[in-house]
């Protein structure tokens, strides 16, 4: 069955990221990015809440020459990804898929992470509808929402090769992790988990075994 990558799979994510496991790499390349404004929709997917563009273009990524263009974000609480083993209160996606249908690598995905403290200035433009969506598949038009608020830094990140967090696991996904660690408010975070299941459940996957991977820390 085609969710085989899940259980069977040997580049799957989210992944420890160890520093025994990362190589260091110094020479400057920032992530190329030119997001723009674009209408958005947030919906309750039952296991998350996503923001997703559309009828617009919310603008490309660029990973080696290709280019991505931006999708959706949605959240995970806790983090999916830990580094050297200490998980985050809010990990955040945003999915970009090749504009060339013909790349193997066809999806790239952008990690924040993100831990307790002042809160993040793009959940609060959306805290309101976040917290009137309290059942699946419900969703709410919140206008044009701006990508570059998110706040990602793209000068130093670490990049590996994994996979969907969720079914069906497809791998070949370019994971490029922020270094910098954002913060969120305690509200916004049971905000985001109760909309979805009970606060105290979590809608992140468990670190999945790096295998023979590397994973780059680009860190000029
Ligand atoms: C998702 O939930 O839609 C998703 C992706 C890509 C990577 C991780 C993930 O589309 O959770
Ligand atoms: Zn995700």
């Amino acid at each position: 069955m085609e969710w085989s990558a899940c259980k069977n799979g040997v580049l799957q994510s989210p992944v420890d990221l160890s520093s025994q496991r990362v190589k260091i790499v110094n020479k400057a390349g920032e992530l190329k990015k030119t997001y723009k404004p674009c209408d958005a929709i947030l919906r309750n997917r039952g296991h998350d809440i996503s923001l997703k563009w559309h009828n617009c273009d919310a603008g490309l990524i660029n990973i080696n020459g290709t280019e991505y263009s931006l999708q959706q974000v949605h959240w995970h609480s806790p983090s999916e990804h830990t580094i050297n083993g200490a998980r985050y209160a809010l990990e955040l996606h945003m999915v970009h898929h090749s504009t060339d249908p013909n790349f193997n690598h066809s999806v790239a995905v952008i990690g924040l992470l993100y831990k307790l403290g002042a809160p993040d200035a793009f959940l609060s433009k959306l805290i309101t509808n976040v917290t009137s969506m309290a059942d699946e598949m419900q969703e709410r038009e919140v206008g044009v929402i701006d990508p570059n608020m998110i706040g990602i830094d793209g000068k130093k990140y670490y990049r590996y090769i994994g996979s969907l967090t969720v079914p069906p696991c497809t791998e070949g996904v370019i994971w490029t992790m922020n270094k910098i660690i954002r913060t969120v408010s305690i509200d916004q975070v049971l905000a985001l988990r109760l909309a979805v299941h009970d606060y105290a459940e979590s809608n992140a996957r468990p670190v999945q075994p790096l295998n023979h991977r590397q994973i780059e820390l680009h860190n000029p």
